[in-house]
């Protein structure tokens, strides 16, 4: 299964996205991150994904869930999950999309992968949590979710 990263600035009540432009997804708001390379631990590579994406330096980063995407009968993406309110610099328009900081009052979780209006809320309200999404074979909806909270990364 492959391995990636999302990294969620916060800015006092702001989370930041980007509009993914290509690959599975795109056109949805996603945090920075993706793919962990080889050698590269997971922090090492959301701290390199936001570089890459939104030109922002990240420190301090929380790690704070592990999601389990299931497409279909395929084991999909196995995502390690960082928020950080510690960073440098504002963030840039890159080839991967243009940034947005979006109150988190009131995050368009229609315009987001399916999955993540079961657990942002989790992460914002200052949790942990691992959890497991079975999606329809094109991963456009979740058919069914396992979350859990109470856990020490
Ligand atoms: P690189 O490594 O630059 O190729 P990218 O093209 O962004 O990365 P991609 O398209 O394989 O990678 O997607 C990986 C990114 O998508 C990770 O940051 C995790 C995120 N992602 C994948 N499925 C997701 C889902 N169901 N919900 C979600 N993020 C998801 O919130």
């Amino acid at each position: 299964m492959r391995e990636a990263t999302l990294c969620h600035p916060l800015r006092d009540d702001d989370l930041l996205f980007i509009r993914k432009q290509r690959g599975p997804g795109a056109g949805n708001l996603v945090a920075p991150g993706g793919k962990i390379e080889d050698g590269e631990t997971p922090r090492e590579c959301a701290v390199r994904e936001t570089r890459e994406e939104v030109g922002l330096e990240v420190r301090g980063l929380d790690k704070r869930g592990e999601l389990r995407f299931v497409f279909g009968e395929e084991p999909f993406m196995f995502v390690h999950v960082f928020l950080t309110r510690d960073f440098v610099g504002r963030p840039q328009e890159t080839d991967e999309g243009v940034p947005r900081w979006i109150d988190t009052d009131d995050l368009p979780y229609e315009e987001m992968w399916d999955d993540d209006r079961y657990w942002l809320p989790l992460l914002l309200d200052g949790q942990q949590f691992r959890g497991e999404f079975f999606f329809d074979s094109d991963g456009e909806d979740v058919l069914e979710y396992d979350l859990v909270t109470g856990l020490d990364f």
